[in-house]
């Protein structure tokens, strides 16, 4: 398999699933940035693999390449494992399952961020969080809300609450493991894209939570030579409300919001693509497996095939919401 091919390439790193059959030959390849397998069962080898326990749902399995176009450097300090590239930073932490989701939200990312400003990349652009039970109650309040409580008290503790330079994120239910938390950080910030549909999540009444979520909807990154474009977990939540109830109309709205992110990006910073056809990967969460073909089929005909897409189980951090879309590009200009 020529794997420059198989992924979208500009700008310092590739993104792309390949067939989880295949992986063995990226595992110690130095320009393997991750490789993350989504199957608890199906350990990702290789200093750049791991695991992620969001089950996919549609076959064949794949796992999630990043290729970076340097030769990646790699070392781990405390819990974290961490590369870099003369041009930004990844860093992966993975704690123990406990009954504590803000605690573990805010000591990941205090330590989280005192390492990438160590290591002069301080600004984080893209941000995965998993957890299991995230909409279980813990102490009176649902894990989620404490996840939010814990990473917004770190932020403040480190000065780095700014809203104008919340990264874009992902925050949702995984089926074991304890928090694992993975980042993409910069020396310079990214461009922080809102959703003109949405009110910013930073800015959320707190009816959903003592402490809004501390997200941006998408970044733009101008890197050296390429644009990338990371989109947040995007959901049926039209201002600040989860609207509708059936998994038809939920797909429709989340599939309205992320097109308005998209050309949010292409009118205000020239991102040089306008819909998300054209994105480089997508990455689909589904709170009910039995959902995955009919969301498969549904996003299929609306986006047609070229566009590289994984569905996984995991839950949406509001119980409401069936179906959670994220998404990248990895392109040219903007
Ligand atoms: C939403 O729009 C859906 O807390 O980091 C999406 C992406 C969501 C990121 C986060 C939460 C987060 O509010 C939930």
């Amino acid at each position: 398999m020529n794997t420059a091919k198989v992924l979208a390439h500009s700008g310092p790193f590739g993104m792309g699933y390949v067939p989880r059959s295949r992986i063995a030959q990226f595992c110690d390849d130095p320009h393997t940035l991750a490789l993350i397998d989504f199957a608890a069962d199906g350990e990702a080898a290789g200093a750049a693999g791991f695991v992620s326990h969001l089950p996919q749902l549609d076959g064949p399995p794949v796992c999630e390449y990043w290729r970076s176009d340097e030769p990646v450097t790699r070392w781990q300090e405390g819990d974290f494992h961490l590369a870099r590239t003369s041009e930004f930073m990844f860093a992966r932490l993975s704690l123990p399952d406990t009954a504590a989701a803000e605690r573990d939200a805010q000591v990941a990312y205090a330590a989280l961020l005192r390492i990438l400003r160590e290591g002069e990349f301080p600004h984080l652009v893209r941000v995965w969080n998993y957890f299991p039970r995230i909409n279980a109650e813990e102490d009176g309040r649902e894990r989620y809300r404490s996840f939010c409580v814990g990473r917004a008290a770190a932020l403040e503790s480190l000065d780095a609450m700014d809203d104008a330079r919340l990264p874009a994120a992902s925050a949702l239910g995984a089926s074991g493991g304890g928090l694992q938390v993975y980042a993409l950080a910069a020396r310079e910030p990214g461009v922080q894209i809102e959703n003109p549909r949405q009110v910013s999540a930073f800015r959320y009444p707190n009816d959903y939570g003592p402490r809004s979520p501390s997200f941006s909807r998408a970044t733009l990154v101008r890197w050296r030579n390429g644009t990338h474009f990371y989109i947040s977990g995007t959901a049926s939540i039209v201002g600040h409300a989860s609207v509708h109830q059936s998994l038809e109309a939920q797909l429709g709205e989340t599939l309205a919001n992320v097109e308005a992110v998209v050309a949010q990006a292409h009118r205000a910073e020239g991102l040089d693509i306008s819909t998300p056809d054209a994105l480089s990967l997508l990455k689909v969460y589904v709170r009910r497996a039995s959902d995955a073909g009919t969301v498969r089929d549904w996003l299929r005909a609306r986006l047609g095939s070229a566009v590289p897409m994984a569905v996984l189980q995991a839950d949406v951090c509001r119980a409401e919401l069936l179906v959670e879309i994220e998404g990248a590009y990895c392109g040219g200009a903007g």
